[in-house]
Protein backbone atom coordinates (compact mmCIF):
# COMPACT_ATOMS: atom_id res chain seq x y z
CA UNK A 1 0.00 0.00 0.00
CA UNK A 2 1.60 3.61 -0.40
CA UNK A 3 1.88 6.19 1.78
CA UNK A 4 -1.39 8.86 2.04
CA UNK A 5 -0.31 12.18 2.80
CA UNK A 6 -2.21 13.65 5.69
CA UNK A 7 -4.48 16.23 4.28
CA UNK A 8 -2.82 19.03 6.76
CA UNK A 9 0.12 18.05 4.71
CA UNK A 10 -0.96 18.13 1.06
CA UNK A 11 -3.18 21.10 1.87
CA UNK A 12 -0.24 23.24 3.35
CA UNK A 13 2.02 22.21 -0.27
CA UNK A 14 -1.34 24.34 -1.47
CA UNK A 15 0.85 27.23 -0.78
CA UNK A 16 3.72 26.63 -2.44
CA UNK A 17 3.95 28.15 -6.00
CA UNK A 18 6.75 26.75 -8.44
CA UNK A 19 7.19 27.97 -11.91
CA UNK A 20 7.79 25.52 -14.95
CA UNK A 21 8.28 26.62 -18.59
CA UNK A 22 10.69 26.64 -21.28
CA UNK A 23 11.11 27.63 -24.64
CA UNK A 24 8.71 26.12 -27.59
CA UNK A 25 11.02 24.44 -30.02
CA UNK A 26 10.88 21.71 -32.50
CA UNK A 27 7.77 21.43 -35.67
CA UNK A 28 4.03 22.31 -36.04
CA UNK A 29 1.09 21.71 -38.46
CA UNK A 30 -1.27 24.78 -37.78
CA UNK A 31 -3.10 23.49 -40.81
CA UNK A 32 -4.25 27.29 -41.12
CA UNK A 33 -4.32 27.70 -44.99
CA UNK A 34 -3.51 23.66 -45.74
CA UNK A 35 -3.25 20.40 -44.66
CA UNK A 36 0.28 20.83 -44.42
CA UNK A 37 1.51 17.09 -46.36
CA UNK A 38 -0.84 15.31 -43.73
CA UNK A 39 -2.53 12.07 -45.32
CA UNK A 40 -4.21 9.26 -43.46
CA UNK A 41 -4.74 5.79 -44.27
CA UNK A 42 -8.05 3.76 -43.24
CA UNK A 43 -11.51 4.81 -42.71
CA UNK A 44 -13.26 7.79 -44.04
CA UNK A 45 -11.39 10.62 -45.58
CA UNK A 46 -9.72 14.36 -44.55
CA UNK A 47 -10.23 17.50 -45.55
CA UNK A 48 -8.75 21.86 -45.08
CA UNK A 49 -10.89 23.86 -42.87
CA UNK A 50 -9.84 27.69 -43.26
CA UNK A 51 -12.41 28.30 -40.21
CA UNK A 52 -13.12 26.84 -36.77
CA UNK A 53 -9.82 25.61 -36.13
CA UNK A 54 -7.98 26.72 -33.01
CA UNK A 55 -7.73 28.95 -34.20
CA UNK A 56 -7.92 29.39 -38.41
CA UNK A 57 -7.99 26.52 -40.32
CA UNK A 58 -7.67 22.78 -39.57
CA UNK A 59 -7.71 19.06 -40.59
CA UNK A 60 -11.62 17.65 -40.66
CA UNK A 61 -11.44 13.93 -40.65
CA UNK A 62 -15.12 12.71 -41.71
CA UNK A 63 -16.73 9.22 -41.84
CA UNK A 64 -19.82 7.83 -42.85
CA UNK A 65 -20.34 4.23 -41.98
CA UNK A 66 -23.81 3.09 -43.29
CA UNK A 67 -24.06 0.15 -41.48
CA UNK A 68 -24.52 -2.26 -43.27
CA UNK A 69 -20.97 -3.75 -42.69
CA UNK A 70 -19.96 -3.04 -39.45
CA UNK A 71 -16.32 -1.91 -39.31
CA UNK A 72 -13.26 -0.32 -37.47
CA UNK A 73 -14.01 3.16 -38.75
CA UNK A 74 -10.43 4.28 -37.32
CA UNK A 75 -8.48 7.07 -38.71
CA UNK A 76 -4.45 6.59 -38.80
CA UNK A 77 -3.37 10.42 -39.73
CA UNK A 78 0.38 10.10 -41.47
CA UNK A 79 2.52 12.70 -40.55
CA UNK A 80 4.61 14.83 -42.61
CA UNK A 81 8.49 14.10 -43.18
CA UNK A 82 9.27 17.02 -41.18
CA UNK A 83 8.56 15.07 -38.07
CA UNK A 84 10.90 12.01 -38.85
CA UNK A 85 14.21 11.56 -38.21
CA UNK A 86 16.52 11.52 -34.68
CA UNK A 87 13.86 12.13 -31.70
CA UNK A 88 17.19 11.63 -29.46
CA UNK A 89 17.64 15.06 -29.80
CA UNK A 90 15.01 16.04 -27.93
CA UNK A 91 14.80 16.47 -24.43
CA UNK A 92 12.62 14.74 -21.54
CA UNK A 93 10.59 17.51 -21.31
CA UNK A 94 9.59 17.51 -24.93
CA UNK A 95 5.87 16.32 -26.05
CA UNK A 96 4.25 15.57 -28.78
CA UNK A 97 1.00 17.34 -28.48
CA UNK A 98 -2.08 17.92 -30.70
CA UNK A 99 -5.66 19.71 -30.37
CA UNK A 100 -9.15 17.63 -30.93
CA UNK A 101 -12.74 18.06 -31.16
CA UNK A 102 -15.86 16.21 -31.72
CA UNK A 103 -17.70 18.05 -34.51
CA UNK A 104 -20.36 15.11 -35.01
CA UNK A 105 -19.24 12.54 -32.17
CA UNK A 106 -21.51 9.33 -33.43
CA UNK A 107 -23.08 7.56 -31.01
CA UNK A 108 -20.88 6.47 -28.39
CA UNK A 109 -18.23 8.82 -27.47
CA UNK A 110 -17.31 7.48 -24.24
CA UNK A 111 -16.17 4.62 -25.78
CA UNK A 112 -13.55 6.64 -27.79
CA UNK A 113 -9.79 6.41 -27.36
CA UNK A 114 -6.72 8.00 -29.06
CA UNK A 115 -3.23 6.69 -29.92
CA UNK A 116 0.19 8.09 -31.68
CA UNK A 117 2.07 4.80 -33.14
CA UNK A 118 6.32 5.59 -34.37
CA UNK A 119 7.56 2.81 -36.31
CA UNK A 120 11.66 2.76 -37.10
CA UNK A 121 13.32 0.29 -39.11
CA UNK A 122 13.80 -2.31 -36.21
CA UNK A 123 11.75 -0.79 -33.55
CA UNK A 124 8.06 0.03 -32.95
CA UNK A 125 5.98 2.11 -30.10
CA UNK A 126 2.26 3.20 -28.80
CA UNK A 127 0.84 5.84 -26.43
CA UNK A 128 -2.58 5.57 -25.83
CA UNK A 129 -5.38 8.07 -24.06
CA UNK A 130 -7.69 6.59 -22.17
CA UNK A 131 -11.45 7.34 -24.16
CA UNK A 132 -12.94 9.19 -21.19
CA UNK A 133 -11.09 12.51 -21.50
CA UNK A 134 -11.85 12.17 -25.78
CA UNK A 135 -16.07 12.92 -25.88
CA UNK A 136 -15.48 16.76 -25.98
CA UNK A 137 -17.35 19.13 -27.95
CA UNK A 138 -14.93 21.86 -27.91
CA UNK A 139 -10.63 21.54 -28.74
CA UNK A 140 -9.12 19.79 -26.14
CA UNK A 141 -4.95 19.46 -26.06
CA UNK A 142 -3.41 15.94 -25.56
CA UNK A 143 0.16 15.55 -25.01
CA UNK A 144 2.43 12.12 -25.49
CA UNK A 145 5.74 12.98 -23.45
CA UNK A 146 8.69 11.79 -25.44
CA UNK A 147 9.98 9.54 -22.70
CA UNK A 148 9.91 5.65 -22.75
CA UNK A 149 7.94 5.14 -19.19
CA UNK A 150 4.83 6.70 -21.03
CA UNK A 151 5.09 4.11 -24.21
CA UNK A 152 4.78 0.87 -25.17
CA UNK A 153 7.64 -0.32 -26.92
CA UNK A 154 6.28 -3.44 -28.27
CA UNK A 155 9.26 -4.02 -31.07
CA UNK A 156 12.77 -3.22 -30.84
CA UNK A 157 14.09 -0.83 -28.18
CA UNK A 158 12.90 2.66 -27.37
CA UNK A 159 16.52 3.72 -27.91
CA UNK A 160 16.97 2.47 -31.52
CA UNK A 161 13.42 3.89 -32.42
CA UNK A 162 13.95 7.48 -31.52
CA UNK A 163 17.20 7.42 -32.80
CA UNK A 164 15.58 6.92 -36.91
CA UNK A 165 12.02 7.43 -36.53
CA UNK A 166 10.44 6.61 -40.13
CA UNK A 167 6.88 7.24 -39.36
CA UNK A 168 4.32 9.03 -37.57
CA UNK A 169 0.97 8.21 -37.06
CA UNK A 170 -1.98 9.54 -35.17
CA UNK A 171 -4.96 7.58 -34.71
CA UNK A 172 -8.24 8.46 -33.59
CA UNK A 173 -10.78 5.51 -32.77
CA UNK A 174 -14.21 5.56 -34.11
CA UNK A 175 -16.98 2.76 -34.11
CA UNK A 176 -18.03 -0.35 -34.89
CA UNK A 177 -21.42 0.50 -35.60
CA UNK A 178 -24.71 -1.67 -37.29
CA UNK A 179 -26.95 1.36 -37.48
CA UNK A 180 -25.96 4.29 -40.03
CA UNK A 181 -23.33 6.49 -38.19
CA UNK A 182 -21.34 9.96 -38.96
CA UNK A 183 -18.29 10.76 -37.22
CA UNK A 184 -16.73 14.58 -38.23
CA UNK A 185 -13.95 15.20 -36.00
CA UNK A 186 -10.97 17.87 -36.04
CA UNK A 187 -7.35 17.95 -35.31
CA UNK A 188 -5.45 21.11 -34.93
CA UNK A 189 -2.23 22.41 -33.51
CA UNK A 190 0.14 18.75 -33.79
CA UNK A 191 3.17 19.55 -33.00
CA UNK A 192 6.93 18.30 -31.21
CA UNK A 193 7.49 20.83 -28.60
CA UNK A 194 9.12 21.80 -25.00
CA UNK A 195 5.85 22.90 -23.41
CA UNK A 196 4.96 26.12 -21.30
CA UNK A 197 3.27 23.85 -19.01
CA UNK A 198 1.05 24.92 -16.36
CA UNK A 199 1.60 22.80 -13.57
CA UNK A 200 -0.83 20.74 -12.19
CA UNK A 201 -3.17 21.52 -15.39
CA UNK A 202 -3.90 17.72 -16.24
CA UNK A 203 -6.35 18.35 -18.58
CA UNK A 204 -4.58 20.82 -20.14
CA UNK A 205 -7.78 23.65 -20.23
CA UNK A 206 -5.04 25.89 -18.96
CA UNK A 207 -6.57 26.29 -15.22
CA UNK A 208 -6.30 23.96 -12.33
CA UNK A 209 -9.11 23.19 -10.37
CA UNK A 210 -11.85 20.05 -9.82
CA UNK A 211 -11.44 18.79 -13.05
CA UNK A 212 -7.77 17.66 -12.60
CA UNK A 213 -8.23 16.77 -9.29
CA UNK A 214 -11.41 14.00 -10.70
CA UNK A 215 -8.84 12.82 -13.15
CA UNK A 216 -6.00 12.36 -10.71
CA UNK A 217 -8.11 10.83 -8.46
CA UNK A 218 -9.42 7.98 -11.15
CA UNK A 219 -6.34 7.36 -11.92
CA UNK A 220 -4.74 7.03 -8.35
CA UNK A 221 -1.74 4.92 -8.10
CA UNK A 222 -1.97 3.85 -11.91
CA UNK A 223 1.11 3.51 -13.86
CA UNK A 224 1.71 6.29 -16.46
CA UNK A 225 1.51 3.78 -19.27
CA UNK A 226 -2.11 3.52 -20.74
CA UNK A 227 -3.38 6.71 -20.86
CA UNK A 228 -2.93 7.78 -17.04
CA UNK A 229 0.50 9.94 -17.92
CA UNK A 230 -1.07 13.58 -17.72
CA UNK A 231 -1.89 12.90 -14.12
CA UNK A 232 1.97 12.04 -13.43
CA UNK A 233 2.91 15.63 -12.88
CA UNK A 234 6.15 14.50 -11.17
CA UNK A 235 7.10 12.51 -14.21
CA UNK A 236 8.40 9.72 -11.83
CA UNK A 237 5.93 7.05 -13.41
CA UNK A 238 3.29 6.23 -10.96
CA UNK A 239 0.32 9.02 -9.97
CA UNK A 240 0.46 9.39 -6.15
CA UNK A 241 0.61 11.96 -3.29
CA UNK A 242 3.27 13.58 -5.07
CA UNK A 243 0.49 14.41 -7.84
CA UNK A 244 -1.82 15.33 -5.79
CA UNK A 245 0.47 18.11 -3.82
CA UNK A 246 1.46 19.53 -7.68
CA UNK A 247 -2.38 19.96 -7.77
CA UNK A 248 -3.38 21.21 -5.15
CA UNK A 249 0.22 23.87 -4.52
CA UNK A 250 -1.66 25.28 -7.97
CA UNK A 251 -5.02 25.20 -7.20
CA UNK A 252 -6.63 27.60 -9.41
CA UNK A 253 -3.69 28.83 -11.26
CA UNK A 254 -4.64 29.58 -14.79
CA UNK A 255 -7.22 30.88 -16.66
CA UNK A 256 -10.25 29.66 -16.30
CA UNK A 257 -11.94 27.96 -19.57
CA UNK A 258 -14.83 30.12 -20.80
CA UNK A 259 -17.15 27.11 -20.19
CA UNK A 260 -15.98 26.70 -16.68
CA UNK A 261 -17.88 25.21 -13.78
CA UNK A 262 -17.77 27.29 -10.99
CA UNK A 263 -14.63 27.30 -8.79
CA UNK A 264 -14.86 25.76 -5.18
CA UNK A 265 -14.45 27.88 -2.48
CA UNK A 266 -11.35 26.53 0.30
CA UNK A 267 -13.75 24.76 2.79
CA UNK A 268 -15.20 23.14 -0.62
CA UNK A 269 -12.18 21.96 -1.93
CA UNK A 270 -10.70 20.61 1.58
CA UNK A 271 -13.67 18.18 1.61
CA UNK A 272 -13.30 17.38 -1.80
CA UNK A 273 -9.39 16.59 -0.99
CA UNK A 274 -10.86 14.44 2.00
CA UNK A 275 -13.58 12.90 -0.33
CA UNK A 276 -11.24 11.65 -2.58
CA UNK A 277 -8.18 10.71 0.09
CA UNK A 278 -11.41 8.23 1.87
CA UNK A 279 -12.06 6.85 -1.49
CA UNK A 280 -7.98 5.92 -2.33
CA UNK A 281 -7.85 4.55 1.33
CA UNK A 282 -11.24 2.20 0.94
CA UNK A 283 -9.14 1.36 -2.35
CA UNK A 284 -5.81 0.18 -0.79
CA UNK A 285 -7.09 -1.62 1.82
CA1 LIG B 1 -5.17 26.06 -36.92
CA1 LIG C 1 -7.23 21.88 -16.07
CA1 LIG D 1 3.92 10.99 -10.28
Amino acid sequence: MRKIPSPTKVLCLAFFVLSVSSDAEGVISTFDNDLEDWSKMHGGSISHEGLGGNPSGFLKWTCYDSGEFPSAVDVWLIAPPAYLGDWSKFSAETELRWDLIHIAPGPDPTGLSAAVFIYGPDAAASFWLRGDRMASSSWQTFAAPLSPEHWYVYRGSWDALVSNVTNLYVRVKGVRSDVPVLIIRGIDNVQITIPTRLMGDVNLDGYVDDDDLSILLASWNGSVAWGCSAADLSRDGEIDDDDLSLILAHWNAGTPPMDGGAIPEPATLSLLVLGGLALIRRRCK
